[in-house]
């Protein structure tokens, strides 16, 4: 019989031996520096954290086009990875693990926000419904530009840069974020890929710029230190796929084959609690670590990782009202209430000023 395992019980994630299996789920705070470079604020936050299993940065822009939201942090020149050293340099120190989540969003973006006010690219020219988070408040999206295909191979060129930034900054690994409305998932879901070419149609096709970015970034830093999101049902960001069952097996398939440090699922769909698709099948399909994530609590998380549904649970909310998060659930001590206010933008209140036990 296989051992039952639970959320204390250490594993080991590529290269690193994680004390727990409480994973801090990657969020987008809105409070980096000038320069979208992480300052000490983000310091603070970080390293406040540590006692986690494993920290999953907030998305991180892999190049200025990559940019969809204010004071998001980047990874893509030298005073970024500056910025991020003193972020592992602080997790490190405190005994804890980080690895940076690589991003870029695609059409959720602006053209304040992109260099020169070009327009947002993305795989197809279509408008995702809503508003643009804008230094000017928020503004209805615009309709993105059709990327060609010539150009896929720069776009390629940035995970790699990012990622060997990323090393440069001390990281343990990096997620690609393939996951929540952004490029990648763009690229995988047919609400928003309605290309003819090598990358569009079938879902071998749509799942083709993932494979190239996830095999050029396993090649430059080594798959052990590469990890995946996907969000199969999620329609945040006007997002839809005809068949999701069928296109994130495919996409799990093809991930399989590269012994990557970890596959992170957001199980279900964010903006309206649906969670019909079939998870086991995605578990089954991939053979390393699978770290489950979308509103798990303890008795849930202590659950799956004790029958075998997740080997690791990553929390979000949670994290930010609870530095101390493992700490709490061992001893079954409260939990401080998130303030919804404080998540996006803003200063230490609500970000470093939660109480420890
Ligand atoms: C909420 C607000 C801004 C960004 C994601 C990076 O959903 C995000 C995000 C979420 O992955």
């Amino acid at each position: 019989m296989t051992k039952q395992h639970d959320l204390f019980d250490a594993i080991v994630i590529g290269d690193c031996t994680l004390p727990n299996r409480i994973v801090m789920a990657p969020m987008t705070r809105n409070r980096a520096g000038e320069g979208n470079v992480p300052q000490p604020l983000n310091v603070t936050y970080y390293q406040q954290r540590a006692s986690a299993g494993l920290i999953i940065t907030e998305g991180s822009q892999i190049s200025p086009e990559g940019v969809g939201y204010p004071a998001t942090p980047g990874i893509h020149n030298d005073v970024q990875v500056e910025g991020w050293k003193a972020v592992t340099r602080a997790v490190h120190d405190r005994g804890g693990h980080i690895f940076l989540q690589l991003w870029h969003v695609g059409r959720i973006s602006h053209p304040s926000l992109q260099p020169d006010g070009h327009v947002p690219v993305a795989p197809s020219a279509i408008k995702p419904d809503g508003e643009a988070a804008t230094y000017d408040g928020m503004q209805p999206f615009v309709r993105p530009r059709e990327l060609m295909n010539v150009e896929l191979p720069a776009i390629v060129a940035d995970y790699v840069n990012a990622a060997r930034k990323a090393m440069q900054a001390g990281f343990d690994g990096v997620e690609i974020h393939a996951a929540n409305g952004y490029l990648l998932d763009q690229f995988i879901r047919d609400g928003s890929n309605q290309r003819d070419d090598d990358y569009g149609g079938s879902i071998k096709n749509r799942i083709r710029l993932l494979r190239e970015v996830v095999e050029a970034v396993c090649k430059a830093i080594g798959s052990k230190k590469v990890g995946v999101r996907i969000s199969p049902e999620n329609s945040f960001n006007s997002m839809h796929d005809s068949d999701p069952q069928n296109t994130f097996n495919a996409v799990t398939d093809m991930l399989n084959s590269f012994n990557l440090a970890y596959l992170h699922v957001l199980e279900g769909d964010m903006m309206n609690g649906n969670h019909a698709l079939d998870y086991k099948q995605i578990k089954s399909r991939f053979a390393g670590p699978y770290m489950a994530n979308c509103g798990y609590d303890f008795e849930r998380a202590t659950q799956a990782v004790k029958t075998g549904s997740a080997d690791l649970v990553s929390f979000g909310i949670p994290f930010i009202s609870n530095p101390d998060l493992v700490e709490r659930l061992k001893t079954g001590a409260e939990l401080n209430p998130a303030d919804a206010t404080t998540f996006y933008g803003g200063d230490e209140k609500g970000y470093t000023d939660y109480p420890f036990l």
